[in-house]
């Protein structure tokens, strides 16, 4: 198991498609278990693979929050919202790579997804709360978009410029 490094914004592989995954190799399950463990160490409620540089279609989310709950890690391969409520929901948005900025995002509040685990099983969920807004969150990465994609081109210039001297900063460190 080992604690992946998590690509800052901008960066090319965060604005690429995601490829299917199309087989279940002990490589992917691999990356599931990093990818998982660089989520809590971040720490973080979601993290996509294109967050750690891998354009594939993996995903993994563990939102429960209440202390003394036993978490619940989800691995997702290849998902899809297939279903998705008229109502939105609103959430002030972070991401694990565009440190310290957040933005209100609007989203459906209630989404349907079905996704393949990693037994190569169909697997189908509704998802509601902060479930809903992550599993969103997490698919769009796969998709090369980031929640400043929602917000309007002055505030998403500005936080881009602070991770671009983020970035020289960390490089001179
Ligand atoms: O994909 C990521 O960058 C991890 C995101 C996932 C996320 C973003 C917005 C709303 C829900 C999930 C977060 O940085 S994980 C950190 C976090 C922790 C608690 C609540 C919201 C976000
Ligand atoms: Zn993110």
């Amino acid at each position: 198991m080992s604690i992946l490094p998590i690509l800052i914004h901008p960066d090319p592989r965060l604005k690429k498609m995601a490829e299917p995954v199309t087989e279940v190799t002990d490589k992917l399950r691999t990356l599931a278990d990093d990818m998982l463990e660089t989520m809590y160490d971040a720490p973080g409620i979601g993290l996509a693979a294109n967050q750690v540089g891998v354009l594939q279609r993996i995903l993994v989310m563990d939102c429960v929050k209440e202390e003394g709950e036993d978490p619940r890690p989800m691995v997702l391969l290849n998902p899809e919202v297939i279903a998705a409520s008229e109502e939105l929901g609103t959430y002030e948005e972070g991401c694990l790579s565009i440190p310290e900025q957040y933005a209100e995002v609007k989203r459906p509040a209630v989404v349907t997804v079905r996704w393949m685990d990693l037994d190569g099983a169909m697997q189908e969920e509704e998802f509601d709360g902060l479930w809903a807004t992550c599993v969103q969150h997490e698919i769009d990465h796969l998709d090369g978009k980031l929640f400043i994609d929602y917000i309007g081109p002055l505030k998403r210039q500005m936080i881009t410029r602070k991770m671009q001297k983020l970035k020289r900063e960390r490089a001179r460190a």
